[in-house]
């Protein structure tokens, strides 16, 4: 079972988005494994975005995430990375496919709502990032066999 970090940003969280965006992926049919309302101060967000060290929105990037509260999240299930990515969109809400959240809902690159993991080892990284193991609730959910 693949795991993957999820966070609505900032913006998310000021308009109000928090309810909508977590109801896609319980829809979805993915497991919520932890999930925490944080401010994020500035030494872990320059863990979480290390890869856009040097380009040339990362300081806007820093700024924008360290703004107000995150709600961050940890969702489970088969090829969970990918699927929430697909459910997400493009990094651009223009380029983002209609009914993605991003599509949806977001306007601006630099205001696009919402993190995923890009890739299975990334997801590990973000969450060790985020949370201790001891906030990853283990259960089972028996609609499961009909997903
Ligand atoms: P992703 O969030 O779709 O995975 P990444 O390339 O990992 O996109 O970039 C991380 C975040 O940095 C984006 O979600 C966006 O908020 C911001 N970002 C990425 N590219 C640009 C850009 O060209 N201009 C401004 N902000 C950007």
């Amino acid at each position: 079972m693949e795991r993957t970090y999820l966070m609505v940003k900032p913006d998310g969280v000021q308009r109000g988005l928090i309810g909508e965006i977590v109801g896609r992926f319980e829809r979805k049919g993915l497991k919520l494994v932890a999930a925490k309302l944080i401010n994020v101060e500035l030494e872990r967000a320059e863990r979480h975005y290390a890869e856009h060290k040097g380009k040339d929105f990362y300081e806007k990037l820093l700024t924008f995430i360290t703004a107000g509260p995150v709600f961050a999240m940890v969702w489970e299930g088969d090829q969970a990375v990918a699927l929430c990515r697909a459910l997400i969109g493009k990094t651009n809400a223009l380029e983002a496919a209609p009914g993605t959240i991003r599509s949806d809902y977001a306007i601006h690159t630099n205001f696009n709502l919402i993190h995923g993991s890009d890739s299975p080892d990334n997801a590990e990284r973000e969450i060790a990032i985020f949370f201790n193991d001891e906030e990853l609730v283990s259960y089972d959910k028996a609609i499961q066999v009909w997903i």
